[in-house]
C-alpha cells in the first residue's frame, strides 16, 4: 500500500498530485490546482504577484502560499486514501525568499490546530512580502557581489551562475542594506520550498542542493554554503540560512497540526526542491542527453549534466539535480504571460491564436518580434517593451508567429552553451498542449518533440522524489529509471517531427534573430 504526494507551489497556483505505486500499479490518483488570484482575492495578486508601479519589482505575499497549502491539505484529506500515504515532498518556484522573525522557528513546533495557519504565521514574518523570481530590481547588488568576489565569472565558477537579479543572494543583500532593522530581526531566511516544507513538518526545514544553487550562495562542487559568497552578500547570513541536505533526505514527519486539524496520519516528509529540479524528474530526464522545454509562467530549457560545465556567456545556470548530478538551465521571464499578451492584444482565444499561427509561413518572411513585455532575464533587459523588426503592430498573424518564433529561437540559441546535441525534447508546461507551437519548437531545434504531462510535471516530480527517498530510507532503494517508468514515458502519439524545409528556414533566421537582439540591446 503506497501513495506518495507531491506539491508544487508555482508563481500562480498550488498543485498537488498523488501517485499510487501499489503492486504493479503506477497511476496518478489525485491532481488538483488552486489558483492564488481566484482563490484568495483579498491579497490583491495578479498572476501571483502584487502589482507594482516599478516594472522591476515583483513581490508576492507568502501568506497566500500558506492559505493554499492549508486548503490543499484539506482537499487531499477528502480526496485520497490517507491511510496509504507513505511520504510527501514538494516543489516551489525557485529563488523567492521568506523572512521569519526571531522566535519564529520555535513557534513552528507548536502551531495551534484550532486556528488557521496564515493567522498564526502573520506575526512570525520579519518581511511581509517575498521577492520572487520575476523581480529584477537588484542590478546594483549583483554588481557589488561580483566586485567583492573577483568578477561575475568567478561567481559563476563557484556557484553555478553569475549574479542574477532574481537570485536570492542579491535579494537578501538589498533587504539587509535597505532595511537593516528588519534584517536584524530576521532569524531565518527560507526559500519558498523550504518555507512550505517547514510548515508541513512543523520545524525549520533544510534546503536541497537543487534549490540552494539558485541563490548565488552555494559552492556548487561542495553542495554547501560558500563563505566567500556569504561574506560578499550580507553580514551574519550563515546563521540565518537553513542547512543544505541531499535531495533524497527525509527531513521529518508530518506536523501534529495536520494530524489533529485534518486527520492526517504520521507520514514521512522529504526535503522540498525547486520547480525546475522537480520537473527534471517529472519529465523523466534522469540521464544526460535529452532536454526538456517547460512553457509555463517562465519558459525554461533544461537537462541533466554529468559534470558541471558552467556557462561562460553569462546566460545559463548550473543547478544540483535531484539525481545527485547537475542540471543546466536557461530561464526566460516572458513565457506564458507574453503569449497571453499577444493573444489578448488581438482579441483572440487560443484557437484563434493557433489559426493565426497556421496562416503564416515558417520564418515569418524575416519579420522578428522580441517579446519583452516584462523585464527579460535572457538576455538581460531591464527596460521592458516589445521590439518589432519589419513587423507592423496591426499584422495579427505576423505578431502571433512573431511571439512564438521569437521565444523558440531564443530558447534554442541561449541553450547552446549546455553543449548538448539535442535530438529529442520533452515539452511540458501549460502551453505544451498546443501542437502548432510544438511544431515551431521541433523545426527551430531540429529535434523530435514529445509532449509530457503538461500541467503537473513539477508536482509529479516531487511525488516521485518522495517515493525515491522513502524507498532509500526503507532499505529498498530504487534506481531513477525504475522510479520514473510508467509515469513520465513520452507518448509516441504525441511526437512532432521536424520538417527539413522549415528547419532550413530557421537555420537562416537564427542569425537574424541574434542580430535583432543585439540591435535591441543597443550593442
Ligand atoms: C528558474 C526560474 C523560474 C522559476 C519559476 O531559474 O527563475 O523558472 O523557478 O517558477
Amino acid at each position: 500500500m503506497a501513495i506518495y504526494i507531491g506539491f508544487d507551489s508555482s508563481t500562480q497556483g498550488l498543485t498537488a498530485v498523488a501517485i499510487d505505486v501499489r503492486g504493479g500499479v503506477r497511476e496518478v490518483v489525485f491532481a488538483e490546482v488552486l489558483n492564488f488570484d481566484a482563490g484568495w482575492p483579498e491579497y490583491g495578486t495578479h498572476h501571483g504577484v502584487v502589482p507594482s508601479d516599478d516594472p522591476l519589482v515583483a513581490l508576492a505575499p507568502p501568506l497566500v502560499w500558506v492559505d493554499a497549502l492549508e486548503r490543499m491539505m484539506g482537499e487531499l484529506a477528502r480526496g485520497v486514501d490517507l491511510s496509504s500515504v507513505r511520504a510527501i515532498a514538494g516543489s516551489a518556484q525557485q529563488h523567492g525568499s521568506v523572512y521569519l522573525a526571531r522566535g519564529a522557528t520555535a513557534m513552528l513546533g507548536s502551531l495551534d490546530p484550532g486556528r488557521a495557519l496564515a493567522d498564526q504565521l502573520r506575526p512570525l514574518l520579519s518581511r511581509a512580502m517575498s521577492p520572487i523570481w520575476r523581480d529584477a530590481s537588484t542590478t546594483t547588488e549583483c554588481r557589488e557581489i561580483a566586485a567583492a568576489m573577483g568578477g561575475a565569472q568567478a561567481v559563476a565558477s563557484l556557484t553555478g551562475s553569475r549574479p542574477f537579479e532574481r537570485f536570492t543572494g542579491p535579494q537578501v543583500r538589498r533587504f539587509a542594506t535597505r532595511e537593516p532593522d528588519a534584517y536584524a530581526r530576521t532569524e531565518r531566511i527560507h526559500l519558498v520550498s523550504s518555507f512550505l516544507c517547514s510548515l508541513v513538518v512543523g520545524a525549520s526545514a533544510p534546503l536541497d542542493p537543487g534549490d540552494a544553487s539558485g541563490m548565488n550562495l552555494m559552492d556548487l562542487a561542495a553542495r554547501q554554503w560558500s563563505d566567500a559568497a556569504l561574506d560578499a552578500t550580507a553580514p551574519g547570513l550563515r546563521d540565518r540560512l537553513p542547512p543544505i541536505v541531499p535531495s533524497d533526505r527525509i527531513v521529518g514527519r508530518l506536523a501534529p497540526y495536520w494530524r489533529q486539524r485534518y486527520g492526517w496520519p504520521d507520514v514521512a516528509v522529504t526535503v522540498w526542491s525547486g520547480d525546475n529540479p522537480c520537473s527534471l524528474i517529472g519529465t523523466g530526464l534522469v540521464r544526460p542527453g535529452t532536454v526538456a522545454v517547460s512553457l509555463g509562467t517562465s519558459d525554461t530549457v533544461f537537462g541533466v549534466m554529468a559534470a558541471p560545465s558552467v556557462d561562460t556567456s553569462g546566460t545559463g545556470h548550473v543547478f544540483g539535480a535531484p539525481t545527485g548530478e547537475y542540471m543546466g538551465l536557461t530561464c526566460f521571464q516572458n513565457g506564458s504571460l507574453a503569449r497571453e499578451r499577444i493573444r489578448d492584444l488581438y482579441g483572440l482565444d487560443w484557437d484563434g491564436f493557433s489559426r493565426a499561427l497556421a496562416s503564416t509561413p515558417a520564418g515569418n518572411r524575416g519579420r522578428v518580434l522580441l517579446p519583452w513585455f516584462e523585464p527579460e532575464i535572457t538576455p538581460l533587459v531591464l527596460t521592458p517593451g516589445v521590439r518589432r523588426f519589419d513587423l507592423a503592430p496591426d499584422d495579427v498573424g505576423g505578431n502571433v508567429r512573431g511571439v512564438v518564433e521569437g521565444q523558440m529561437l531564443a530558447l534554442a540559441r541561449h541553450s547552446s552553451w549546455m553543449g548538448v546535441e539535442i535530438a529529442t525534447i520533452r515539452a511540458t508546461g501549460g502551453a505544451a498542449v498546443n501542437r502548432d507551437l510544438l511544431t515551431v519548437m521541433a523545426d527551430v531545434f531540429d529535434a523530435d518533440v514529445y509532449q509530457c504531462d503538461t500541467r503537473n510535471s513539477a508536482a509529479l516530480g516531487a511525488a516521485l522524489r518522495a517515493w525515491h527517498a522513502d524507498a532509500g530510507a526503507s532499505r529498498r532503494p530504487r534506481g531513477w529509471d525504475d522510479i520514473v517508468r510508467g509515469f513520465t514515458d513520452p507518448l509516441a502519439s504525441s511526437r512532432v517531427v521536424p520538417d527539413p524545409s522549415r528547419v532550413a528556414v530557421y537555420r537562416t533566421l537564427r542569425a537574424r534573430h541574434a542580430a535583432c537582439e543585439l540591435a535591441a540591446l543597443g550593442a
